[in-house]
């Protein structure tokens, strides 16, 4: 069993700080306006509030790109709105995470500024350079054949030093050189900076892509026609990637009280992420797995393409994971949201007018009656959706939406012979973008009905759904049916019973194409948990019922049938509805 431990009862909040709330009038989201919404998120139910990047940066990548790691961007603020902002979190008995980002910096960071001006500088081994390769015919080639995550290879040409830097991302992204011992070093020391300020934990980058396989072979050819291959077993879970996280536990993490969750992409084994999180491994607390967000894409190969899936595949998911993580004893992190997902309601349940408000809070009551620790994304406790397909590609800021669409045109351009660059039909691309572009989770949060949503006074970085007049913050604080509503009950439920959070994990519908329905328990106490995923009513027939005779319902998404009791062998569940006994 699971000791416990303030982290795994907590709700954590991410806020995507360039989207949150705005209080300059500069169109970007900043500190002094999380500031004014701390009594917000108190009231929804926070414990824990976790900040995407807030550090000095580019923008090439959202933040994601940090030119340095120990001040404010100035978009943001200052580092004193940083500590009143902590102040204010903490006087309220909430707690601050920061994101760490250290597989990678900026390319215009001090350190790599230093590491490209010539080969025998002392930062040079910082970052990963290599000679360029040549081919037969004599033209100058990158040193290997992996592919960066936003297309192109994962090699820059310099031209002052005559070699290529490795960026698994962006080519704004170097990415550091681990097997550095002063590169290990300088990030210890950059994450004891927040740690002495007062932060309260670190939500960890892609921390598992921090160690690359020896002398970076190529990949393997999977897509023969593609220039550049899926490289991602060779550099995520890397030979040396446990020993650098112990060395940061023992150097950093240890003493101190801290939230920590890594970020483990291109990872699909419960096994190997048991490594990360297993307590006397003494790493980290839990990890990010994607094996769920990614159902309804081909990772490995087009992540931007949409896959159909099916209740089956997902329930699978849910049901090892969940079942894991009490036989290999390592604790869950549970999202469905974030900055670099599609919007849940419009991804895995419907977000027509007639059935976002219940099928939104369906997903409320699957992601509160999981095991782990709860991750709420902004605006998914209003029931953001997806923008609508209408928009077109200049409305999606994200370079990996813009790279991937600019790939498929320049081909297409060159296959149609000379046409011209709007008669290329891109609907097709501009379809997967609609479902399954991370710009989606960076629209502005929609606060009230006022010009943008309320984000801003000024013109908004991004464009503010459609939709904000009638689905915003404030106008579902005045309605008790509203999703925020049913957020803020269900999170106060699933603190309430300790068998949400702790329990065993019964999966109840394997192959069920409409229910998922399972069975959590914990010292004595049964919950049980059926959600229809789809617009059409069943009867569902639910195996072995005398166990539960007698069992109240204490939540469902349709009406406040509280305290019927449960008594049948056959359960009507009408469009998206859930029920917990
Ligand atoms: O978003 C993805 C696919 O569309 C993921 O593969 C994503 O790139 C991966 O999860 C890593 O994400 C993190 O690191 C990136 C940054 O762009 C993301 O925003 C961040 O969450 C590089 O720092």
């Amino acid at each position: 069993t699971h000791p416990e431990i303030w982290w795994k009862d907590a709700v954590v909040y991410q806020i995507y700080p360039l989207s949150f709330s705005d209080s300059n009038g500069d169109g970007f989201g900043d500190l002094g306006g999380i500031a004014k919404k701390l009594d917000y998120l108190k009231n929804l139910g926070v414990d824990v509030v976790w900040l995407s990047p807030i550090y000095k940066s580019p923008l090439a990548d959202m933040g994601y790109d940090i030119s340095d790691y120990c001040s404010i961007d100035p978009r943001y603020g200052t580092l004193q709105d940083w500590d009143n902002l902590l102040a204010g979190l903490h006087g309220r008995g909430m707690k601050l995470m920061m994101d760490l980002v250290v597989n990678h910096t900026s390319d215009e960071h001090d350190w790599f500024i230093e590491s490209r001006s010539s080969k025998t500088n002392p930062k040079r081994d910082w970052y990963i350079w290599r000679p360029p390769k040549y081919d037969a015919a004599g033209n100058r080639r990158p040193p290997n054949n992996w592919k960066a995550q936003f297309q192109g290879s994962v090699w820059e040409y310099d031209e002052k030093t005559d070699e290529y830097y490795l960026h698994l991302f962006h080519t704004k992204q170097p990415d550091l050189n681990w097997e550095n011992p002063q590169v290990r070093d300088a990030v210890w020391d950059l994450m004891r900076f927040w740690i002495d300020r007062g932060c309260d934990g670190f939500r960890m980058d892609v921390i598992n892509l921090i160690s690359k396989v020896d002398g970076l072979p190529d990949a393997p050819v999977t897509i023969p026609e593609d220039e550049y291959q899926n490289a991602t077993p060779l550099f995520a879970n890397g030979p040396r990637v446990h020993e650098f996280i112990k060395e940061m536990f023992t150097n950093v993490l240890s003493g101190h009280d801290l939230i920590t969750v890594g970020e483990a992409p291109f990872t699909y084994s419960t096994t190997e992420v048991a490594r990360y999180v297993l307590p006397a491994n003494k790493e980290l607390d839990m990890v990010f797995h994607f094996e769920l967000v990614n159902l309804d894409s081909m990772p490995q190969r087009k992540p931007l393409v949409y896959r159909p899936w099916k209740l089956p595949e997902f329930t699978e998911i849910v049901n090892r994971w969940q079942t894991c993580f009490r036989q290999e004893g390592f604790w869950n992190a549970i999202y469905i949201e974030n900055h670099d997902q599609g919007r849940s309601v419009t991804r895995w349940a419907n977000d027509s007018d007639v059935w976002r408000t219940v099928s939104a809070k369906m997903l409320a009551m699957l992601e509160v009656t999981l095991g782990g620790t709860q991750y709420v994304f902004q605006g998914q406790e209003i029931g953001m959706r997806n923008f609508p397909r209408s928009w077109g590609i200049s409305e999606y800021k994200d370079v990996n939406s813009q790279n991937f669409y600019r790939e498929i045109l320049t081909k297409r351009l060159l296959e149609s012979g000379g046409k011209a660059e709007d008669s290329i039909d891109m609907s097709d691309v501009l379809d997967d973008l609609q479902k399954k572009a991370r710009d989606h989770g960076r629209i502005p949060m929609q606060w009230d009905s006022s010009a943008h949503g309320g984000f801003t006074t000024g013109s908004p970085w991004m464009r503010v759904n459609d939709d904000y007049p009638t689905c915003n913050v404030a106008a579902q604080l005045d309605d008790p049916q509203s999703v925020h509503a049913f957020w803020t009950k269900a999170l106060q439920l699933r603190k309430e019973h300790k068998v949400l959070i702790y329990g065993d994990f019964r999966h109840l519908t394997p192959e069920h194409e409409q229910v998922f329905a399972y069975k959590r328990s914990y010292k004595g106490r049964l919950a049980l948990i059926m959600l229809n995923f789809t617009a059409s009513d069943i009867t569902y027939h639910l195996p072995s019922h005398e166990e539960y005779s007698g069992f109240e319902l204490v939540f469902g998404n349709y009406s406040e049938e509280q305290r019927e009791i449960f008594n049948a062998a056959e359960i009507a569940l009408r469009a998206y509805e859930g029920r917990v006994y």
